[in-house]
Order: C-alpha cells, then sequence, then structure tokens
C-alpha cells in the first residue's frame, strides 16, 4: 500500500471551520438550548476539525415549529410550481459555485478524497436540485373514468399534495449528496424539511444550508438540527407533528425510526444496508473483472450502502481474477483525502475503524485467509498516524455461514467465493436479508438478463457498477429498505394524492 501526504486548507474554508456552529431554523442560526457542543474530528489525523450545536428536544421542537409554519407562509405555499423549480436550479447553481470549497469541507470532515468529494458527492448535489427542479411543474394529477351506479355523471381527478413537514435523518458516507436525496424531492413537492445531519459529518450540510438561504427559499422552509441520533434523530422520528420521516443508515436504526414514527401514522421511507453481490461469468475478461470488483467495493472506503461486497468469480476465471485484484488491492493508495494522490482515504471514525477491524478479526476466527491488507498501512506521514486507516482487504475461502459473508461490514472488505451452477450462484446471491444491488460481468446477454430478473435487488448493474442517476429510482428489497428515492419513483414519498369527485350531473 503506497501512502500519500497531505495538502494546505485554503483561509475562506479555514475561517468556516473555526466557527462554532449552531443549527439553522427559522432561515436563523442559533445555539443549542442548553449552549452544549460536540466535536467534529478529522478522520485523517483524529484531531479536531470543527465544533457543531449539540441539538436537545427543545431545539427539534423549535426546528418542527419553523417548518409547520412555514408550510403556510404565502411565500412558500403560494410560490407558482415554476417559481419553486426556479428556487432549486438557484441553489444548484450556488453549490457548483462553491463546489471546490464544499468538497474540501466534505473531504476534511468525512476523510474520502477530494476528487471524489468534488466529482460524485458535489456534482450529484447540484445534478439532483437541477434534475428535481424540473417536476414541480410537471407531476400531473389523473382524470378518471370512473362507473358510478344511479346514472350519476361524476368528475373525479386526482391532485398531488405535500406531505407536510418531512423530517431527514441521513448518514455519514455522502453527507451532502444524501442530505439532497431527501431535500431535492422534498422541496420540489412543496414540503418543509427539520433535517438531521450525522454527528461525525454536519459540516457540508451547515454550508448547504447557507447556500440554501442564500438561494432565497423562504425562512422555515428548511431546518437543519445538528447532534446525537439517540437525541435528535428520535426526537424527529417521534414528533407529533413531522408528517414523513425520511432516513437513510443502518437497518437496525431504520427499525428503531419505523416503531417510533408509528405514534402519529408518519409517512416512512427508508434506504438502509446492503451486503450486494458482484458476480463474474466465465467469459468475463479477468482484469476487467478485477477493477471493477475492487472500484465495487474500496470507492469511499467501502462505506456504500451498494458496495459489491461479496464477489463471485466463476471457477474457469476465479485464480486470474484473484490474483489481478490482490495486486490491486495492494497497489491502492491510502492517504489522506485532500493529497490528490490519495485513492482511499481513512474510514469516517475511530468507531467504525474499530467495528470493520473486528469484522476482519472474525473471518480470520471463523477460517477465512486474508490474501492482501487485513491490517493498519504502515509508513503513515506523521501527521497521520493516528487517523482511521484500513487497508484495501480481502478475504478468501468464506462461507455463507460466516458473519463476513452475511453481515454489512462498511469497511473496505471483500469476501470473494467460486461457483460453477448458475442456478447455485442465484440461491447464493439472494442469499442475504438484503437486496440493495447486484452486479454481473458477461458478455453473455441471455445469462446477464436471466440472473437479473433471479436476483431480489433493487437496482442490478451489468457490466458496470455503482452507477446512480437522479431519473433513475434507488431503493431496496427486503430488509435493505422500503420505498424509491430519486427518479419518478420518489415523487410519491413526498406527496399525498387527493382524489376530489364532483358530481355533475
Ligand atoms: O449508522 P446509524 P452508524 C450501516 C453500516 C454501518 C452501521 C453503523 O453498516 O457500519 O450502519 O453506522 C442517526 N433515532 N450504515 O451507527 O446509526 C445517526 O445520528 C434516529 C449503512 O453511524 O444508522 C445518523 O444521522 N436517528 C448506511 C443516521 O441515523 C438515529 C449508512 C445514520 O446512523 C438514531 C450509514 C435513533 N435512535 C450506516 N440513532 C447506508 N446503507 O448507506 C442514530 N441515528
Amino acid at each position: 500500500v503506497a501512502v500519500t501526504g497531505p495538502a494546505p486548507v485554503p483561509d475562506r474554508v479555514r475561517e468556516f471551520l473555526s466557527r462554532d456552529h449552531g443549527h439553522y431554523i427559522d432561515g436563523h442560526w442559533q445555539r443549542s438550548s442548553d449552549a452544549a457542543m460536540l466535536e467534529s474530528l478529522n478522520p485523517a489525523t483524529g484531531r479536531h476539525l470543527a465544533s457543531i450545536a449539540r441539538g436537545t428536544v427543545a431545539d427539534v421542537d423549535d426546528a418542527v415549529r419553523a417548518a409547520r409554519r412555514a408550510l403556510t407562509l404565502p411565500a412558500w405555499r403560494e410560490l407558482t410550481p415554476l417559481a419553486r423549480g426556479e428556487l432549486l436550479h438557484r441553489l444548484a447553481e450556488l453549490v457548483d459555485q462553491y463546489a471546490d470549497e464544499l468538497a474540501l469541507i466534505e473531504s476534511l470532515d468525512n476523510g474520502k478524497p477530494m476528487s471524489v468529494a468534488r466529482a460524485v458527492d458535489v456534482g450529484t448535489t447540484s445534478k439532483l436540485f437541477r434534475y428535481f427542479a424540473g417536476w414541480p411543474s410537471k407531476f400531473e394529477g389523473s382524470t378518471i373514468p370512473l362507473s358510478p351506479r344511479n346514472n350519476l355523471e361524476i368528475l373525479n381527478y386526482t391532485v398531488h399534495e405535500p406531505v407536510g413537514v418531512v423530517g431527514a435523518i441521513v448518514p455519514w458516507n455522502f453527507p451532502v449528496s444524501m442530505a439532497t436525496w431527501k431535500l431535492a424531492p422534498a422541496l420540489a413537492m412543496g414540503n418543509t424539511v427539520v433535517l438531521k445531519p450525522a454527528e461525525d459529518t454536519s459540516l457540508s450540510t451547515l454550508r448547504l444550508a447557507e447556500l440554501i438561504g442564500e438561494a432565497g427559499f423562504p425562512p422555515g422552509v428548511v431546518n437543519v438540527v445538528t447532534g446525537t441520533g439517540s437525541v435528535v434523530g428520535a426526537a424527529i422520528a417521534e414528533h407529533p407533528d413531522v408528517d414523513k420521516v425520511a432516513f437513510t443508515g443502518s437497518t437496525e436504526v431504520g427499525r428503531m425510526i419505523t416503531r417510533a414514527a408509528l405514534g402519529n401514522m408518519k409517512r416512512v421511507s427508508l434506504e438502509l444496508g446492503g451486503k450486494s453481490p458482484h458476480i463474474a461469468l466465465p467469459d468475463a475478461d479477468p482484469v476487467e473483472v478485477a477493477a471493477a470488483a475492487a472500484e465495487g467495493i474500496f470507492f469511499n472506503q467501502g462505506q456504500t450502502c451498494t458496495a459489491g461486497s461479496r464477489l463471485y468469480v466463476h471457477n474457469d476465471i476465479y485464480d486470474d481474477v484473484m490474483n489481478a485484484l490482490i495486486d490491486r488491492a495492494r497497489n491502492i493508495r491510502v492517504g489522506p483525502g485532500t493529497d490528490p494522490q490519495t485513492q482511499m482515504g481513512p474510514l469516517v471514525s475511530s468507531r467504525q475503524l474499530a467495528t470493520v477491524s473486528s469484522y476482519i478479526d472474525s473471518g480470520v476466527e471463523d477460517g477465512a485467509v486474508v490474501v492482501a491488507g487485513g491490517g493498519r498501512p504502515v509508513d503513515l506521514p506523521a501527521g497521520n498516524v493516528d487517523g482511521y486507516f484500513l487497508e484495501p482487504t480481502v478475504l478468501v475461502e468464506t462461507t455463507h455461514r460466516m458473519r463476513v459473508v452475511r453481515e454489512e461490514i462498511f469497511g473496505p472488505v471483500l469476501v470473494a467465493m467460486r461457483w460453477n451452477d448458475l442456478d447455485e450462484l442465484v440461491e447464493m446471491a439472494n442469499d442475504s436479508p438484503y437486496g440493495l444491488a447486484a452486479g454481473i460481468w458477461t458478455g453473455d446477454l441471455r445469462a446477464a438478463h436471466r440472473i437479473a430478473g433471479a436476483i431480489q435487488a433493487g437496482t442490478v448493474w451489468i457490466n458496470c457498477y455503482n452507477l446512480t442517476d437522479p431519473a433513475s429510482p434507488f431503493g431496496g428489497f427486503k430488509q435493505s429498505g422500503w420505498g424509491r428515492e430519486m427518479g419518478r419513483a420518489v415523487l410519491e414519498q413526498y406527496t399525498e394524492t387527493k382524489s376530489v369527485w364532483v358530481n355533475i350531473t
């Protein structure tokens, strides 16, 4: 593993980081009700990066009250669909204008390489706002041909109305873009939002909140409350005046949120974990498969819900693929995200590093063999020795009885297995509580489509991996979630449908 060093931080970003960040409520910045703060650490150094407000139940109450009030503001409620779209366009432009700054904040706070933060996280964010800016004027209701009794003549039509106050709880792996996956459709459909970023990575979302104010969204339409999941997240999920909760995170917390939401029957949409199969057929090019498998698992340090974390390679090409894959894994440049040479940054937190490391240990205890990585990289620059770095890791001799094969590790750890029979392969691929994504590599399109049809997953990539687009629906089968995000499909998640009956007899 080659190791790289850090690059300097410009003054503007330094100034932003040095502020004591409050919550963004009703268009203003405010401290927590008890003035408590949380520390955000730089995962590449393990040292202080910034201070953010540690929210309380009272702060969530304030934010929900502001969001409720904003629903009735003429400046929001009476905005024409085109004008609402225009606001989203303006926000997209601001995100582009400050893209480098946002990307640097993201990279420092989350650890990911700057190039990834710029192209993927921030790039996706402005693209999402642009895509959803078009929908307010295009999400039409229907007129419905009825068969009424008593010769009545009825005009029946549907309209889509906002759900109301949306609580959005988002994770730390793609901070600003995960916030936008929820914000963009919620705002496009005329809702107001109380957003909680993850406690480890709130900074880019706080910068986005400044841009939301600058774009001209009325006060209270978007509110950001920072703090812990057990206080702020739980308060949003339970709140009787929140109409819908949209969550991305662990399946375990998704269950807790769903239970809390039952109190007032909130609408719930969930994007949860995954353990996605990445499959190579015998005709696939071993070098291409190795490159895709490496990118599929090591992208974003493996902290991707769709990570191709279970690799199934046909026996005929298994040795060739594994040799090329091991070579790739060993040559990935690990270092701080701010170094342009870095290909893989640190994990997000010491907690995540401990979790992922303990999974590697459990795999070895269960009989798996480490053929690449497995530990902390040596020769880190002096300033980075306390960072949360882990080598790209590949485990072989794994079976479906092992925890490393069954559970989401959410780190740069790949488990590889052989297969011979297509039916058995599909059975193995589906032998998981999750059903988020799958990848298939082959020139045999007949086989590829057969497998795509048989696999229980919300997304299947054939001869590509980890591609997303605001226009294409994304979500999970089984315990990977409820509902779909992005595309037309998500609009249903942020609206109520009203059926209006008019007697025109
Ligand atoms: O996630 P949490 P964690 C998985 C992944 C990872 C594991 C743990 O396997 O190793 O989860 O990560 C908020 N009520 N994923 O613990 O806790 C929390 O503050 C309301 C996969 O960090 O689910 C944060 O904002 N909210 C996933 C958000 O939930 C609560 C991405 C997600 O954190 C809460 C992240 C509560 N009781 C983790 N407790 C993916 N599929 O993309 C926490 N939160």
